[in-house]
């Protein structure tokens, strides 16, 4: 267990878009053995998501916003590292296609899905953010895939989500290709009503998923 001291800490960092002592601080707890991903779900993350409340109230702009998520992006990439490090040998099962849905940058949450599905043995193709449906769409037919995972961070793009159901229907492959949606406005009743076969919170949460829907 991190101290409370410290994922305060962590928090207050990501708030006050100080990314070099965040970098310091993330290295700091993880050298010391602490759980990466505690500090990230306990510390940085609520620091994250306080800058966007504060943004979406007006008290803070886009400009401050941006540093908050550089920070955010640089522990986000020592804790990945740190997840990887932890890696067991990825299972030789059919690949796993993650991606942000087209028009939408937001890719720091779904890093961390990528970082901690394979840390969990899955091989996961990560398309990068900003992918337009057809090309989600191909590359899980080239790599014969049999979970595609998006992330929408947007309510304007969450619509994509849907779209991609639409597409895999139309290709004739939506019964062998099983869809996870995620991204903090999406919900399960959104992933029941566009046809997702699931919805995960959060990153864990997306490993117990990805795994019920291989056995299923
Ligand atoms: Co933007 N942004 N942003 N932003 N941003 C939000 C989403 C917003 C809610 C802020 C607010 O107003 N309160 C708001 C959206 C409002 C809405 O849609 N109604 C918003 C806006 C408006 C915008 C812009 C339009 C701002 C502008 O330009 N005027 C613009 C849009 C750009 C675009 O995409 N076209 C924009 C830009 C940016 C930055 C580039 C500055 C930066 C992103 C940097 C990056 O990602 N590389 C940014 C950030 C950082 C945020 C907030 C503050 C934080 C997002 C984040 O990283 N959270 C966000 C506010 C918020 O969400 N509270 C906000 C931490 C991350 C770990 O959580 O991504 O939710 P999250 O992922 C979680 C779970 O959701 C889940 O697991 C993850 C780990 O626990 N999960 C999955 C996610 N995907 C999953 C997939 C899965 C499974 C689980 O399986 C496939």
């Amino acid at each position: 267990m991190i101290d409370e001291q410290t994922l305060q800490e962590a928090r207050n960092l990501i708030v006050e878009q100080k990314k070099d002592q965040a970098l310091e601080l993330a290295e700091k707890v993880i050298k010391q053995g602490g759980d990466p991903l505690e500090l990230m779900t306990r510390g940085f993350i609520p620091g994250i998501n306080d800058v966007g409340d504060q943004f979406g109230r007006g008290t803070l702009f886009l400009p401050e916003l941006v540093q908050a998520a550089g920070a955010m992006q640089a522990v986000t990439e020592v804790v990945n590292q740190a997840l990887a490090g932890s890696a067991e040998a990825q299972e030789e099962s059919a690949p796993v296609i993650i991606a942000t849905v087209k028009g939408d940058v937001h890719d720091i949450g779904k890093c961390i899905v990528v970082s901690l599905l394979q840390a969990n043995g899955f091989k996961v193709h990560d398309l990068g953010r900003d992918v337009d449906t057809d090309t989600i769409v191909e590359k899980a037919l080239e790599l014969n895939a049999k979970i595609i995972g998006t992330s929408a961070l947007l309510t304007t793009t969450m619509s994509r989500q849907k779209d991609l159901e639409d597409a895999l229907k139309s290709a004739g492959v939506k019964d062998r290709i099983r869809t996870i949606v995620g991204g903090a406005p999406v919900t399960a009743r959104w992933a029941s009503r566009i046809g997702a076969d699931a919805f995960a919170e959060d990153a864990s949460d997306g490993v117990v998923k990805m795994k019920e829907l291989l056995g299923s």
